[in-house]
């Protein structure tokens, strides 16, 4: 399979995070990507291409207008505001019980109006990275389209947790959900996305939830116990049109491989018998058991399992990078759900 890679993922650096009550190097960092590139060339898996250009009506097409707008302009805004810090970050949100009505103009409020944490901060390359993640994504998309069984979109910055008007958790556009909702715009009838990322994504499900032509199926730590804490329940299965096309399967922290490959079946089944035309995967490998921030159990030996049980489904398949943040390990993880693809 094809992998799409852009190197401006790199100007993405430097950002900074607050993780157990400190501010710290985001663990989100371009070595990620790089380490994923080098084992995707070394294990075979196919050529690595660029991105092409998109604009940006596909995005808008999930997010608001307005959001869209906002995000190439954060970092002129912040340095009109004369901060010399090299990242930004947000400090106020618009939680229930204050406005949402009458968007402020001020860098400080527009940064809490448009997130939903204080993890999705921006340097001074940070909005070239999210375009090209974007375009990643739609030219990884138009593969299988184009009738490939499969392609990688080497994503970074991810996108699963960003919604129709917000970022967080490292995420700012979210490139599965601009994937999925681009294949059903080019005549795709159904799409399925499949969230095996330790993490809800909470992004992606906001924005299909009302929604039947796009079903949502994720598999991640127990809000409960685990970010993002306030979605990702199994009780969410949609709402209006999109009612029972939600499927949650949150699991304890501590979850083993026997545990979540059961997950994976009830996720596999619920695809299944929803038969899309294509099946998009958000692809974290944070399930890893030596991931810094994640609390799963999974060793590397489960993830070409993953990837062969992925493709025992039949369908085309847009594998989407999200997390993953054991740096010596992401790539032979990924690699290994690819491969196991394609051996499956
Ligand atoms: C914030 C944790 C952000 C998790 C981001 C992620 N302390 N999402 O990996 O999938
Ligand atoms: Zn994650």
């Amino acid at each position: 399979m094809k992998t799409v890679y852009s190197p401006k993922h790199a100007g993405h650096a430097g950002h900074t995070e607050l993780n157990e009550g400190r501010i710290v190097p985001g663990f989100e960092c371009p070595e990620r990507a790089e380490m994923v590139r080098k084992a995707v060339a070394a294990a075979g898996l196919g050529p690595i291409v660029s991105p092409d250009e998109h604009d940006l009506a596909a995005a808008r097409r999930v997010h608001r207008s307005d959001y869209v707008d906002f995000l190439p302009r954060v970092w002129e805004l912040w340095r009109a505001e004369g901060r010399e810090e090299p990242v930004t970050m947000p400090f106020v949100w618009p939680v229930p019980g204050l406005r949402r009505d009458v968007p402020p103009r001020h860098v400080d409020g527009l940064l809490g109006y448009y997130s939903f944490d204080a993890g999705a901060n921006l340097v001074a390359g940070s909005w070239a990275a999210i375009k090209a993640s974007c375009d990643t994504a739609l030219t990884a998309a138009a593969l299988i389209e184009a009738g490939e069984r499969a392609a990688f979109a080497l994503c970074r910055p991810p996108g699963h947790h960003a919604g129709s008007s917000f970022m967080g958790g490292y995420c700012y556009l979210n490139n599965a959900a601009i994937a999925a909702q681009w294949l059903r715009d080019r005549g795709a009838g159904r799409v399925a996305i499949l969230d095996i990322d330790y993490h809800h994504g909470n992004g992606t499900q906001e924005i299909f939830y009302e929604r039947s032509d796009v079903e949502v199926v994720s598999i991640h730590a127990d809000p409960l116990h685990e970010y993002p804490y306030f979605l990702g329940h199994r009780d969410e299965e949609g709402a209006g049109d999109g009612d029972g096309f939600n499927h949650n399967f949150p699991l304890p922290p501590g979850t083993e491989w026997s545990r979540w490959r059961e997950a994976l079946e009830e996720a596999r089944s619920r695809i299944g018998a929803y038969a899309p035309d294509f099946l998009v995967v958000s692809l974290g490998v944070d399930t890893f058991e030596n991931d810094p921030i994640s609390r799963f159990h999974l060793k590397s030996e489960h993830y070409p399992e993953i990837g062969a049980r992925i493709a025992r489904l039949g369908m085309p398949t847009l594998f989407v990078l999200e997390g993953g943040y054991a740096v010596e390990e992401i790539g032979a993880n990924v690699a290994g759900v690819l491969g196991g693809f394609e051996g499956g």
